[in-house]
This record gives structure tokens, sequence and C-alpha cells, in this order.
């Protein structure tokens, strides 16, 4: 058994490798406190910590008002940071739109006149990605500052990619926008997740990262 199946995917953006650092920090704080508490609860039941002359301890009532604070804002504090900067568009030179459709993803370069393509999941038994694998990917040129843009022709979608850090809402009428920036070539996938009906499980998402160069010689 992989052990690594049960953690999150490796972070192919700046974004997603901040969230699993924040996960690790956030999960470093959970499993201490989660220690702190089963020590407490044992010697509860073991009668130690029992003073039946203490009825108000007004030190004890602030340390464990402060400490609490204290912890909750090394929470929030990266939670927010990250939020942020995935909300940031640096001067994007490729824009790519993503249109959510039941059931399958169309994709369009807008600002590069490219029409836009559909993206069907592939049904042969042959390959190797089992209900992941598309026939028409979306391409995109890696270290490259890119923004999405994510809407939907008939009901809620969401364009997912893990290991990019990408969860974005399609919502027909209503355009959404996010930042990409991958930082390796290769082939991403995700799926949608927002249950948008009978054929929810079967619109993949596969996201082909290439050279700049290429991905100009292939826009041309
Ligand atoms: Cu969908």
């Amino acid at each position: 058994m992989k052990w690594i199946k049960f953690s999150l995917p490796d972070g192919h953006s700046p974004t997603m490798e901040q969230l699993i650092f924040f996960h690790d920090h956030t999960m470093s704080i959970i499993i201490s406190i989660t220690i702190m508490i089963s020590i407490l609860i044992n010697s509860l039941i073991k009668n130690n910590l029992i003073n039946l002359n203490l009825t108000e301890h007004q030190m004890i009532e602030t340390y464990w008002t402060i400490i609490p604070t204290i912890i909750l804002f090394m929470i929030a504090i990266p939670s927010l940071k990250i939020l942020y900067s995935m909300e940031e568009l640096i001067n994007p030179s490729v824009s790519i739109k993503s249109i959510g459709h039941q059931w399958y993803w169309s994709y369009e370069y807008s600002d590069k006149n490219i029409k836009e393509y559909d993206s069907y999941m592939k049904y042969d038994k042959e390959n190797n990605f089992r209900l992941l694998e598309v026939d028409n990917r979306m391409k995109s040129p890696y270290l490259t500052q890119t923004r999405m843009i994510f809407t939907s022709t008939d009901v809620l979608h969401s364009w997912t990619v893990p290991a990019m850090g990408i969860k974005m809402d399609a919502v027909p009428g209503r355009l959404n926008q996010s930042s990409l920036m991958i930082k390796k070539p290769g082939i991403f996938m995700g799926q949608c997740s927002e249950i948008c009906g009978t054929n929810h499980s079967f619109m993949p998402i596969m996201v082909e990262s290439i050279k700049l160069k290429k991905f100009i010689e292939w826009l041309n």
C-alpha cells in the first residue's frame, strides 16, 4: 500500500505548495492539542487533578483564554494570507476560459482568437487513466502567469485540479476568475466537483502543461 495516497497530491503550483505547508502546520497544532487533552482526560479519570477547595481561579481563566486566542491567530493569519494570494493576479500573459456543460468541459483562448473546443471523456478501455482521460486536453504553458476564467452554460459545475490547488465554481451567467502558475511540464488531472447531474462523474479535466514556445506554436 502506498501511504502517499492518504495525503495531498504533490503541489505543482505555488498555491498548492503553500496549501500543503499550511495543512502540515495546522495538523501539527491539532495533533499537539489532541495529545495534551488526552493526557489531561487521562489524569482526570485517575482523579489526579481534583481539588475540592478550588471554586475559581482568575489566573487559570486568563491563561485558557489567551493561549487558545494565540493558537487561533497562528492558524488564521497564514490561512488568510493564502486566501488572498490565491485571488491575486499578477500580469497574466495568457487567459484561458473554461466552460462547464452537462457533461463536458470546453476551453476557449479568448485573447488568442482560438474558438471554443470541447473536451469530452474518452471511453476506450485501453487508456491508462480510467475516467480521467479526455479527447482534447486543455493546453497551458508552464512557468507562465495564466488567468483562468470559469463559467457554465447550464448548471453549477466546479473546475478542480488538486495538484494545482484550484477548485473554482463554474456558475451560469457569471464569470469566476483564478490565477494559475504551473511549475512543471506534465499532465494534471481533475474532476468536476459540484454535483451537476447524471454524468457528473464523467466530465474529467486534463491539463497538459507544455513549454511556452510549444504553446505559442500550438496556438498558431
Ligand atoms: Cu459538472
